[in-house]
């Protein structure tokens, strides 16, 4: 626990322990914390894979650095004008230019392989349980559920002044998105205005939403629980005013939630069309 103004080692490590004064709901909430210097704890296999990249690049331009660094002080060190009053008028070392060409290259496929393995994850899932569609306006989110009656509503930022105990300022939102846990979930990516970003950063995703086209990725939350994003492309005066919320619950509470949204956003929900094609490539969300 930390009181407001003090920042606890826990955060500063970015260790993803929720650390809320009297937060209840569910036991696991991702959100930035002050000062926080690693990512968000990983709850998809995609974000895993990426702090496994992160971790390998770590590695690898951390010995770039030492052994460049080591170079320099030897230069420094043997070879200025006290040490080495004539210097040598070699220019040109066969072996040492192959290596120095070689030796980069093969630091860049072993960077590349594992690079483009993890890119080609992310983009989709062959096998999806179920379809999420995230529509992008100035300044909110609009979520469709396309599997389950078509479910449409409106996710918008709670206002500084009308923030309840325990809810975070600027990322909470009226409407959360709910989601299963353990499910593959396609989701499908557009706006209905201009350039947005639908950015999650414990579920490693950040895809930009674009006007007239439709963008793929997915996610499988494996921890219930609360997940903060917000849009990461400048899109306006309100750009900073249109978090995201995720809450990943179990299959049982998820179809419970399915239930009684079918109740509550009933105004909202999106009309059968004849072809699903046309129904995602309008990007509208009746009711706004
Ligand atoms: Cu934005």
């Amino acid at each position: 626990m930390r009181s407001a103004g003090k920042i606890s080692t826990v955060s500063v490590l970015g260790a993803g322990v929720p650390a809320w004064c009297g937060w209840t709901a569910p036991a696991l909430a991702q959100a930035p914390q002050p000062w926080q210097l690693g990512f968000q704890e990983a709850a998809t296999p995609v974000m895993e894979r990426i702090d496994g990249f992160h971790d390998l690049l770590l590695v690898i331009i951390t010995v770039i650095m030492l052994l460049v660094t080591a170079l320099l002080v030897y230069v420094v060190v043997r070879f200025n004008e006290k040490a080495n009053p004539v210097p040598s008028k070699t220019t040109h070392h066969t072996v040492l230019e192959v290596m120095w060409t070689v030796v980069p290259i093969m630091i860049l496929v072993v960077i590349a392989i594992p690079s483009f393995r993890l890119l080609y994850y992310m983009d989709k899932t062959t096998t999806p349980g179920m379809t999420l569609k995230v529509v992008g306006s100035q300044w909110y989110w609009s979520y469709v559920y396309p599997d389950h009656g078509r479910i449409a509503f409106d996710s918008l930022i709670i206002p500084d002044d009308q923030l309840k105990p325990g809810q975070l300022r600027l990322l909470e939102v009226d409407n959360r998105v709910v989601v299963p846990v353990d499910t593959d979930i396609r989701v499908l990516l557009t706006s209905n205005s201009v350039l947005h970003s639908w950015a999650v950063p414990a579920f490693g995703v950040k895809i930009d939403t674009v006007p007239g086209r439709m963008s793929e990725t997915w996610m499988r939350v494996t921890k219930p629980g609360v997940y903060y994003g917000q849009c990461s492309e400048l899109c306006g005066i309100n750009h900073g005013f249109m978090p995201i919320a995720v809450e990943a619950v179990s299959k049982a509470e998820f179809a419970k939630w399915v239930a009684r949204a079918k109740v509550k956003f009933k105004a909202q929900q999106v009309p059968d069309r004849p072809s699903p094609e046309l129904a995602f490539a309008d990007g509208a969300v009746p009711g706004r």
